[in-house]
C-alpha cells in the first residue's frame, strides 16, 4: 500500500478515536428535604457538602449509544425537589473556567410523583432553562433522539430543570437515558 494512503488511514483512525470521548452523566436534585437512596441501577447516590444531590454514573459512557439508568429514593419529607440534567466537573488544565463536557439526555420518566415532558418532544415546555452561556438546548433529531425526536444537549454550566412534588416515604423512581455528545476545552 502507498506510504501516504497509510498514513492518511492512520490519521483517520487516531480522530476517530480522540473524537469518540466519553463521560459520566450526572444528574443534580435541589431537594427541600433529605432524600434515602434505594435500588440504584449504574449510578452512585452522594449528598454534596453544602450542594445538590449528585446522581452519577458508576462508568463513563460513549457517544456511539445511549444508555439507561434509574435510581429510586425515600423522601423524608412532603415538598419539592428540583430535577437537573447536567454533566462532570472537568478542570482546565490551563483556562480559569471548566471544560464544557456536553452530555444528551433523553426519556425521563418518574414514577411516585409527575415529570412532565420527560422526552422534550414539546421542547422546553415545564422545564425551566438556567445557567450561563453557552445554553443547554432542545435538539430535534428523530435519527440521534432516544425516545420520539427531540432531546436535551446539557452541559454542569447550564441545563432545563423540572420541579416535581414528592410525598414524605413515597418513593420515587427516575428513569432516564443518556449518552455523551462532546468536551469543549474553556477558552478563557
Ligand atoms: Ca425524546
Amino acid at each position: 500500500m502507498n506510504k501516504i494512503i497509510v498514513i492518511a488511514i492512520l490519521g483517520l483512525l487516531w480522530t476517530g478515536i480522540a473524537m469518540a470521548g466519553e463521560a459520566k452523566a450526572v444528574i443534580h436534585l435541589y431537594s427541600d428535604g433529605a432524600l434515602v437512596p434505594q435500588e440504584l441501577n449504574g449510578v452512585t447516590f452522594i449528598k454534596q457538602d453544602k450542594g445538590p444531590y449528585s446522581i452519577d454514573s458508576k462508568e463513563k459512557i460513549g457517544s456511539d449509544c445511549w444508555t439507561d439508568f434509574s435510581f429510586t429514593f425515600i423522601p423524608q419529607f412532603t415538598g419539592k425537589v428540583a430535577i437537573l440534567p447536567v454533566g462532570v466537573w472537568e478542570k482546565s488544565p490551563t483556562k480559569k473556567n471548566i471544560n464544557q463536557v456536553w452530555m444528551y439526555y433523553d426519556g425521563l420518566k418518574v414514577t411516585g410523583s409527575t415529570l412532565k415532558n420527560g422526552s422534550f418532544e414539546n421542547n422546553g415546555e415545564n422545564w425551566s432553562l438556567c445557567g450561563k452561556t453557552p445554553k443547554a438546548v432542545i435538539v430535534k433529531d428523530s435519527t440521534l433522539a432516544a425516545d420520539g425526536e427531540s432531546f436535551l444537549a446539557a452541559w454542569l454550566g447550564s441545563t432545563y430543570s423540572q420541579v416535581i412534588w414528592v410525598n414524605k416515604d413515597v418513593p420515587v423512581n427516575i428513569s432516564f437515558k443518556a449518552r455523551y455528545n462532546e468536551t469543549v476545552p474553556a477558552q478563557e
